[in-house]
This record gives C-alpha cells, structure tokens and sequence, in this order.
C-alpha cells in the first residue's frame, strides 16, 4: 500500500513557489505526497486521468492549485469522489480575484472546499485534518500543533508588554 495519501496538482510549473507550501504542512506530519503538473485547459485529458485513477492508485485528498480562469480543483472534483481542496493562485494582472472566484463559486453538487488566495499551508493542515478523522496518532500532532499556535500567541504577548513580571503574573493567573 503506497504511502502517498495526497495529490498536489498545479496548472503550470509557475504555481510551484505557493504549492509548495501545501507540501511542507504535510511534511510537518509526516503524510505522504505527490505532486503532478496537468491543466485542465491546456491538457484536459490528463487532468480527466489523473482524476479518475486517483481513489485507486491509494490518494485519500487532493488538493489542487491554479490561477486565472482556474477551473483545474473543479474539473478534477467532478471526476473523483474524494475530496478535493482548491488553492486559488494569484497571478497578474487580477492578483487571484479571477482564481478564487473561479475555484470558490462551484455549482451545488460538486464541492471544492476552497481556503485563501495563496493558501496553499492551510491546504495542507486541511488535509492533515481530513485523515486524522481515522488516524489517532495525526489527531495528536494536530492538537500539539494547535497548542505551539497558543504558545507563540502568548511569547508575543509577552514581548509585546515587555514586562516578565506582568507576563508571568498573567500566566499564574490562568492556573
Ligand atoms: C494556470 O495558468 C496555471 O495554474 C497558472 O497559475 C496560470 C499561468 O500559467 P503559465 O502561463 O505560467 O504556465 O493554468
């Protein structure tokens, strides 16, 4: 059974730097990924078997990344039944107004969970926390991540008062 749980496509090589970081929230929880370049404008069919195969070759989500008219999430969505997540890119001369447009307005029927232009990190934990419904071992690097966010809120709020005393009279209180 192959290791590789997610899909990460692109419409073009220009995506890569925002796709990228859909990556590094997988590798941060050690999931398994794949990246692939199709297009659904530019090379449908590849697209249509990317999609078609993907429940078989093991995938469990997609998340799938494109700027402009980027019908590539929904074109895929509508061949799959897994779950597809839609990174709207920005590119000139629209700044991912057209993408998120694009990716966030599906008709009802096909879903493409859509998170922020350029978000492609928060994709990634999107996913994460997708297969952490059936995995308890990610569901606790979930909740440790959540817990370092908490963490460095409150080393911000420290600095920010520049005052250790103040700080750590606050975090007593808590207690
Ligand atoms: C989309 O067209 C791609 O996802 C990319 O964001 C955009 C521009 O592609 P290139 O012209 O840079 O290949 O299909």
């Amino acid at each position: 059974m192959s290791d590789v749980k997610v899909g990460i496509v692109m419409g073009s090589d220009s995506d890569l730097p925002i796709m990228r970081k859909a990556a590094e929230a997988l590798d941060h929880f050690g999931v398994g990924w794949e990246m692939v370049i199709s297009s659904a404008h530019r090379h449908p069919e590849k697209t249509a078997r990317y999609a078609r195969g993907a429940a078989e070759a093991g995938l469990k989500v997609i998340i799938a990344g494109a700027g402009g008219a980027a019908h590539l999430p929904g074109v895929i969505a509508s061949m799959t039944l897994l779950p597809v997540i839609g990174i709207p890119v920005a590119i000139e001369p629209l700044h991912g107004v057209d993408s998120l447009y694009s990716i966030v307005q599906m008709p009802q029927g096909i879903p493409v969970a859509t998170v922020a232009v350029n978000g492609a990190y928060n994709a990634g934990l999107l996913a994460v926390q997708m297969l952490a419904l059936e995995d308890d071992s990610l569901r606790d690097k979930l909740n440790n991540y959540r817990q370092s966010l908490a963490a460095k809120v409150e080393e911000k709020d420290c600095a920010l008062r520049e005052s250790e005393a103040q700080c750590n009279r606050d975090a007593g209180d808590k207690k």
